[in-house]
């Protein structure tokens, strides 16, 4: 701090700190390559906001998730408000081949898509920049009717 003006000081903390205000917890997560891991679990439903808080749309958002099955059959729901700026999203494979999209002009955005086989697999939200925030939630349709369980509980009907 020797000889350093406070007013340089607070410039710099007013830099460094705006970033971090100005976006979610799950940057940087701009590309594929650098998405943000999602627990997804077999028959168990993922809130995004349980993890780090929601998400902000200023910029690409790529998550990842694994599927350990094959046949499962994913529901992908985000939920935002579109006057404060449009939200999409798609579903993308390992081999950067789009699968589904969502691209409505409600307060959510839905993909259900019957992924055939046990694999890693990519969100994509993109679109309006705007610093909307957003809440993603990731189940497949065993989660759905496994709702009333008590969490931990393994039972499956198959
Ligand atoms: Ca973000
Ligand atoms: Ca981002
Ligand atoms: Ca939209």
């Amino acid at each position: 701090m020797h000889n350093i003006p406070v007013s340089t000081i607070l410039a710099f903390l007013l830099i460094t700190a705006a970033p971090a205000a100005a976006d979610d917890m799950y940057e940087e997560n701009d590309t594929m390559l650098e998405a943000s891991w999602i627990p997804f679990e077999f028959g168990g439903t993922v809130v995004l906001s349980d993890l780090a808080g929601p998400g902000i749309q200023a910029d690409d958002d790529w998550y990842w998730f694994e599927v350990e099955n094959d046949g499962v059959d994913v529901v992908i729901e985000l939920e935002f408000t579109h006057a404060e700026g449009d939200v999409d999203m798609e579903l993308v494979d390992e081999t950067e081949t789009v699968l589904d999209f969502s691209d409505g002009t409600d307060d959510f955005e839905l993909i259900v898509y019957h992924l055939p086989t046990a694999g890693v697999y990519f969100v994509h939200v993109y679109y309006g920049n705007q610093g909307n925030s957003y809440d993603l939630r990731i189940s497949d349709e065993s989660g759905v009717f496994a709702d009333g369980f008590e969490s931990g509980d393994t039972s499956r009907w198959f």
